[in-house]
């Protein structure tokens, strides 16, 4: 079984414009952010791999693993630990020929029987919210609640990764709803003091488990 991070924190320059993607991964690595995900929609693929690039020497120094969002193509540039795919992303078992066995492929999907497909596929972990309500992605689905977490945690046959609007004071809920770990942009991206908040963020998913 490969290990799955319990505190993944992806990266955002559309929030904020104060840090780089590697800054943040600078930043919250320095908390205790044990998996780091590189995400933006915005820009050439040139771009795009400089950005991964430098986000992937500062993982690399630091033994965290860097997990790419969309991006097969660029994770297997970067040399990054893995990537994660949407429901209109490439389907995990592609993603899975491009990279390699022991590649982290995350998923994540609308539906419950679209995420189960994703599980047998071969996904390494799914990320499932939005569990409560987020302006970090514009064209989110309506929060989905810790009922529904619950009931995704008992089904699936991976660790449930919680995204969407989790933060100081709601991460420990998840976790106890039965997620393995969380993800967050807004939380430390967006916070004053990144590394503080990803500080508190893991404190509270430790105490949690
Ligand atoms: N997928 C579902 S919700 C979300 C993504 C990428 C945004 C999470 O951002 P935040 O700021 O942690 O709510
Ligand atoms: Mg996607």
């Amino acid at each position: 079984m490969k290990k799955i991070g319990v505190l993944h924190v992806i990266t955002d320059t559309t929030l904020q414009s104060r840090f780089t993607h590697a800054a943040l991964a600078e930043l919250a690595i320095a908390g205790g952010a044990d998996t780091l995900q590189f995400r933006q929609k915005e820009g050439t693929t040139r771009q795009l791999i400089a950005e991964a690039e430098s986000m992937q020497a500062i993982c690399e120094q630091h033994k965290v693993p860097l997990i790419v969002n969309d991006r097969a193509d660029i994770a297997l540039a970067i040399g990054a630990a893995g990537a994660h795919f949407g429901q209109d992303d490439m389907p995990v078992a592609i993603g899975r020929q491009i990279l390699s066995t022991n590649a982290i492929i995350g998923a994540s999907a609308r539906t419950e029987e679209k995420i189960l497909a994703a599980i047998s596929e071969g996904a390494d972990y799914i990320g499932f919210g939005p569990i409560y309500g987020t302006t970090s992605k514009p064209d989110a689905e309506t929060a989905k609640g810790l009922e529904r977490l619950r009931r995704m945690c008992d089904i699936a046959a991976c660790p449930v990764i919680a995204i969407g609007g989790i933060g100081i004071g709601t991460a420990a809920d998840v976790i106890r709803a039965g997620a393995h770990g969380i993800a967050v942009i807004s939380a430390v991206c967006a916070h004053a003091e990144p590394t503080v908040a990803t500080q508190a963020l893991l404190n509270e998913i430790l105490g949690a488990k």
